[in-house]
This record gives structure tokens, C-alpha cells and sequence, in this order.
């Protein structure tokens, strides 16, 4: 399965990133704390490479904490500045504030040494789409200024708001590259609604689901599947899945489809518990 999915919104939204990123002193870089590799947008990369980055790993809430902690060392190592949230209920936001002001702090003190006042630093939060862009402003402001939803896609335009006397921060649209070639990087951008519903087979991914399931996490399987023989193909499993759920179709066939859209939703509100992807 090759992803192909960049729709006319996305030249925009990247055109509109180039120019307002020369306006910018730091580049906050929103990944998904289950899959942050996968999700690295080089065209973004490309185009913040002068600026000061900020990797946030947010939706730690879903991921792995061990997972995590292996993510952030691995980006620390390549000398990025990194932190991980929740921007549902706020968690490291203060890490994130903390780590905005040091990467703003040569910034100011050339402002304060050429007799300058030190205006607030001003921040561009991008990333691939639904990866809580605008959840994250929306909490470091405390209120919610910026539309969200659970599709990728929600936010179209720009918009700058004072997070603090300190920040302002823009919001940006979600942005995907133009062709997502490797396939296991497309099942786990498609798992996490980064690519939308259109580009993949839903089957295909509820399948990677459970293979990743009995790889990594057999305790999920047996704890929140109820599925203790996990070492059978990932097909027999979905269609246990069926079964228990009682998907079935007029004629007494298993509802495969329906089975496969529930487990999906499942993993993405975290039902199955918290998984990593990379
Ligand atoms: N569990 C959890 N959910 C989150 C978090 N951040 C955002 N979400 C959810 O993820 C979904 C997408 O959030 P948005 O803030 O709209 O994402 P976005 O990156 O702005 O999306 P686009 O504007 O479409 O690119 C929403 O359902 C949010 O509630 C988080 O840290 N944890
Ligand atoms: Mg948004």
C-alpha cells in the first residue's frame, strides 16, 4: 500500500509556513509520542532549519512511558531539544516553557545587550496533521482559542495568539509530504489519523494493529482484547475479535468491517492501553 495524499489545502499550508517562518525565533515541532520518528515531516525540518527547534512529543497520555523516555534520549543524542505532553491535561507544559526560554535566552540577551527591550519570543507550532497542534495552544493559553478535532484537516488558516507576556505562539494546518513510500510508515501514520481515511485500507491497519499488538504488547492483547492464545495469525485474531463482539452480518458472517473500525477507534481513544509504534 503506497499512501498518496496531498490535497490542494497542503501546497497552501506549506507555502503559507515558508513565509511566515522567516517571522519566527523558535520552531515548536509537534510529533506524536507514540510514533515520533514516523511522523518527522522533513520538508518542515528543511524549511525551520535556521531557527531555534523545539521537538514536543505530545500525546504522551497514549504512548508508552518507557517508549518515551527511549524517544526523547534517541532525539537528545542528535542534539535536539526535546520534551513530551499531554496537552489534554496540561502535563509538561512547564518542561516546555522552561525549554522555550532557554532556546530564546541568546535571543534576549542580545536584545538586552544593544539596549533593546526584550519583546516576547514568538513561537510557530507545526507538525504532520491531528497531531494536537492546536490542543497544545489551546492549554499553553488555558483557554481555548483554536478550533480541534479528532480528523486531521481542522485547521486551515493561520492564527498568532499571546500564550503569555512572554510567547506568542502561531497555529498552523497540518502538514503531510507528498508521498508516504515506506508501508509500515503509512500503517502507523494511518493508525494514528495523521494520513486521513481515504489513503489506506481500514483492514490492512486494524491487521497491523494486532500484529504490532502481539509483538510488543501481548499483556494488551490478553488484558484488553481477552485474548490469550496471541501467538495465532493476526486474521484468526480479528476474527475472535468478531466474535466476542458479536459483529455479525444478516446471514451469521463475521462484520470483519465493523470489527475492524471498532478496534481502530479502541487504539485511538486508548482503549487498548498505551502503546508505541516505533
Ligand atoms: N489523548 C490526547 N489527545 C490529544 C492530545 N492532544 C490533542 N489530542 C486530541 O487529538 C485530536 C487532534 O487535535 P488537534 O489539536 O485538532 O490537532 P491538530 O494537530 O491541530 O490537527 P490539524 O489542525 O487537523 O492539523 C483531538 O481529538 C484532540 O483532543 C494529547 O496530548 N493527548
Ligand atoms: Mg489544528
Amino acid at each position: 500500500m503506497t499512501i498518496n495524499w496531498y490535497p490542494g489545502h497542503m501546497v497552501k499550508a506549506k507555502r503559507e509556513i515558508q513565509q511566515n517562518i522567516k517571522l519566527v525565533d523558535i520552531v515548536a515541532i509537534l510529533l506524536d509520542a507514540r510514533a515520533p520518528f514516523s511522523c518527522r515531516n522533513q520538508d518542515l525540518e528543511d524549511m525551520s532549519r535556521r531557527k531555534r527547534m523545539l521537538f514536543v512529543l505530545n500525546k504522551m497520555d497514549l504512548a508508552d512511558p518507557e517508549a518515551t523516555k527511549g524517544y526523547l534520549d534517541r532525539l537528545r543524542q542528535e542534539g535536539m531539544t526535546a520534551v513530551s505532553t499531554d496537552s489534554t491535561s496540561g502535563k509538561g507544559l512547564n518542561d516546555t516553557i522552561k525549554a522555550l526560554k532557554s532556546l530564546f535566552q541568546p535571543q534576549a540577551e542580545e536584545m538586552v545587550r544593544k539596549g533593546r527591550r526584550v519583546r516576547p519570543m514568538r513561537v510557530m507550532v507545526v507538525g504532520v496533521p491531528n497531531i494536537g497542534k492546536s490542543t497544545f495552544l489551546n492549554s499553553m493559553v488555558g483557554r481555548k482559542m483554536a478550533v480541534t478535532g479528532a480528523k486531521p484537516g481542522i485547521t486551515r488558516g493561520k492564527q498568532w495568539v499571546r500564550v503569555r507576556e512572554d510567547i506568542e505562539l502561531m497555529d498552523t494546518p497540518g502538514l503531510m509530504w507528498p508521498k508516504v513510500d515506506n508501508e509500515e510508515q503509512g500503517l502507523k501514520l494511518a493508525l494514528l489519523s495523521i494520513v486521513g481515511e481515504n489513503a489506506y485500507q481500514e483492514q490492512a491497519v486494524a491487521l497491523y494493529l494486532l500484529e504490532v499488538l502481539k509483538s510488543r504488547a501481548p499483556e494488551l492483547l490478553r488484558d484488553k482484547l481477552k485474548i490469550d492464545d496471541g501467538h495465532r495469525p493476526a486474521g484468526e485474531l480479528l476474527e475472535q475479535v468478531a466474535r466476542q463482539r458479536g459483529h455479525l452480518l444478516k446471514g451469521g458472517q463475521l462484520d470483519l468491517g465493523k470489527t475492524c473500525t471498532s478496534l481502530l477507534q479502541d487504539f485511538r481513544k486508548g482503549k487498548l492501553g498505551r502503546l508505541s509504534l516505533d
